[in-house]
């Protein structure tokens, strides 16, 4: 079975809300919509979210990356080789959100093509997982309100709050009355998209000392070679690389320099084809993952989701799947649904992304719309 064609179809969905943290914030979801169709008339799809100020790629660069660079020399590969598929892309540093949507794209058409779901494929643990909700920045009365809300609407008890404001006093005031207004029946970690020092970072951690915070995510840049290590160090809880943990290679670094020594594993910059490799890498080498979010619409947390439930040690810690509870509106036919904190893979051959013709229509910006 060959690879066809490959459709890129940029869309536009605004957010109810911005989504706001320390490198940046969302206002609209500005996706790529990714269909990848075989020979036979099978359809897999995926989608690319531009992540600029973290990652350089935009809707236009992601949709030139895969017309221009990638679609001609994987259109007439076998859908089955993904190895070739990824030499092919691999070639090209960067571009992580292109890449892992093809990747995905192909595996849902693996799916379909054998009956089988992609999470029973990729390792078939279970078929759910435990929700953690992203709260970004705002006065700490408001993110406290929202978890209230998350909590008592869809179940979630885990939180991963968005800090790395400067002066940091604002963060630590927000776990604190998170903390205090939820109580201890909540999981609180922190995540500062490098927006701290070392030193602020480690003092900061300090202050929240007794709040039983059970990560700290990227709170300084990596690049703060020997600050990093010495935070790392004298930090209380797993320090979990993100944005600086993008590839295989990275993750090897990170952990083996002592600069984290645990990860997030995003399918939107890893697909399912990388994540699956660093899982790996990290079960063997005893280092704690986290299924991240890169402000998936449900499409990408149905990716996540397909991903996490797929192995025992992602399903460890909740996974960040509910951001797209945030957005005025999607691209799903029959929207996810979060109930009793969690979130159920579809029991369909693939993924079970089936796109709601409609909305497409209404959201790609491609059509004159
Ligand atoms: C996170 O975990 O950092 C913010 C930017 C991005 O790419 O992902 C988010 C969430
Ligand atoms: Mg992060």
């Amino acid at each position: 079975m060959k690879i066809s064609s490959i459709e890129t179809i940029p869309f536009a969905i605004p957010y109810t809300k911005p989504l706001r943290f320390a490198s940046g914030e969302v206002h609209t979801a500005q996706h790529v919509l990714v269909r990848v169709r075989s020979d036979d008339g099978i359809v897999g799809v995926a989608e690319a979210p531009a992540r600029p100020f973290t990652y350089g790629e935009t809707q236009e660069s992601i949709v030139a990356a895969i017309q221009t660079l990638f679609a001609p020399r994987i259109v007439g590969m076998d859908v089955m080789d993904r190895e070739a598929v990824h030499s092919v892309m691999d070639r090209t540093v960067g571009n992580p959100t292109a890449k892992s949507a093809v990747d995905m794209a192909i595996w849902d058409v693996i799916g379909k093509a054998l009956g089988q779901p992609v999470t029973a494929l990729l390792g078939g643990y279970t078929d759910s997982m435990k929700v953690s909700h992203m709260l970004g920045f705002a006065e700490p009365a408001k993110m406290v309100a929202e978890a209230e809300r998350m909590r008592d609407i869809y179940g979630i008890t885990t939180f991963k709050v968005k800090v790395g404001r400067k002066p940091f006093k604002l963060d630590v005031d927000v776990c604190r009355a998170l903390r205090e207004e939820l109580g201890d029946g909540i999981e609180l970690y922190v995540d500062g998209n490098r927006g701290w020092t070392p030193s602020e970072s480690l003092r900061a951690l300090n202050a929240m000392a007794d709040l039983d915070l059970t990560l700290a995510e990227e709170l300084c840049p990596a690049d703060d070679v020997l600050g990093r290590k010495w935070l790392v160090n004298h930090c209380p809880v797993p320090f979990v690389a993100d944005e600086s943990a993008t590839t295989p290679g990275e993750v090897t670094r990170e952990l083996l320099s002592g600069a984290a020594n645990a990860v997030s594993i995003k399918t939107a910059r890893t697909g399912f084809s990388h994540s699956q490799r660093i899982l790996f890498q990290c079960d063997g080498m005893g280092a704690e993952v986290v299924m991240g979010n890169q402000i998936d619409g449900q499409v990408g947390t149905l990716c996540t989701v397909a991903f996490g439930a797929a192995f025992k040690s992602t399903t460890l810690r909740a996974g960040e799947l509910s951001n797209f509870l945030d957005m005025s509106d999607d691209l799903l036919t029959e929207p996810l649904e979060i109930v009793a904190g969690r979130l159920s893979t579809r029991q369909v051959p693939g993924i079970g992304i089936d796109i709601d013709p409609e909305k497409l229509a209404r959201y790609r910006l491609d059509q004159g719309n």
